[in-house]
């Protein structure tokens, strides 16, 4: 049975799924959902998602929203590489996601909020907001820097889901955002961030066209 995961190619969220779906090998089809013309909140799509947003997937009668949910779900269900195999290990996967989720996400979100997604509905910059999300990230990479200065990944010697469910927000700091620089200049995480982004599975994800997905629907 294929995964449908609903979601555009090119938003974080859907993208952490699909990179998870990749990595752990589970066939999937894109159901493209039009963020621009709010397709999200109609109500056809709050059945599937109540607060109108995606990635959602259905996995037979199985369905599942909320990005790391879904990405804990299949990292659980096809083995313990990406979770850690210890109660400790998987306890410093949780401990890092919840980083990735708050710390490192909420900073990041509201960056997309001002760089990207108020400038294409004709809204101002704020740029006070975005010196401010800069700032905290700064401290917040300075933590991972330190870190990935005694681990290779976040949660230890191993790649987990903490390390991949970073991987469209550094993309969106190296391309689009133009804060490259909070990577690139910090070595340890410079590196860290060249292992994650070269493994297949996020190529694959960067490699989606969203031309050839609208045609499945
Ligand atoms: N915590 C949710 C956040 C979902 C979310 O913010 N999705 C964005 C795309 S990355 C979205 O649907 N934006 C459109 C909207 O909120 O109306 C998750 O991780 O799945």
């Amino acid at each position: 049975m294929v995964v449908k995961v609903y979601g555009p190619v090119t938003a974080g969220c859907p993208q952490r799924v699909m990179v998870c779906l990749f990595e752990v090998g589970v066939e999937f089809e894109v159901k493209h959902v039009d963020l621009e013309h709010m397709e999200q909140k109609k109500p056809e799509f709050l059945l599937l998602q109540p607060f109108g947003q995606v990635p959602v997937i259905e996995d037979g009668d199985f369905r599942l929203f909320e990005s790391r949910a879904i990405v804990r779900y299949y990292a659980s269900k096809h083995g313990p590489n990406l979770l850690g195999t210890t109660l400790e290990e998987k306890a410093q996967v949780d401990q890092w996601l919840e980083v990735e989720s708050h710390n490192f996400n909420d900073n990041l979100f509201g960056l997309v909020l001002q760089l990207e997604v108020f400038p294409r509905m004709g809204q101002g910059t704020d740029w006070k907001l975005v010196q401010h999300h800069v700032e905290v990230l700064n401290k917040v990479l300075d933590v991972y820097e330190e870190r990935l200065s005694k681990t290779k990944y976040l949660a230890g010697n191993y790649y987990s889901i903490a390390d991949m469910c970073h991987l469209p927000g550094i993309t969106f700091l190296m391309t689009e955002g133009k804060l490259g620089h909070l990577i690139k200049d910090r070595k340890n995480v410079n590196s860290w961030w060249n292992d994650i982004s070269s493994r297949p599975a996020w190529k694959k994800v960067l490699a989606l066209d969203i031309s050839s997905i609208h045609n499945q629907n």
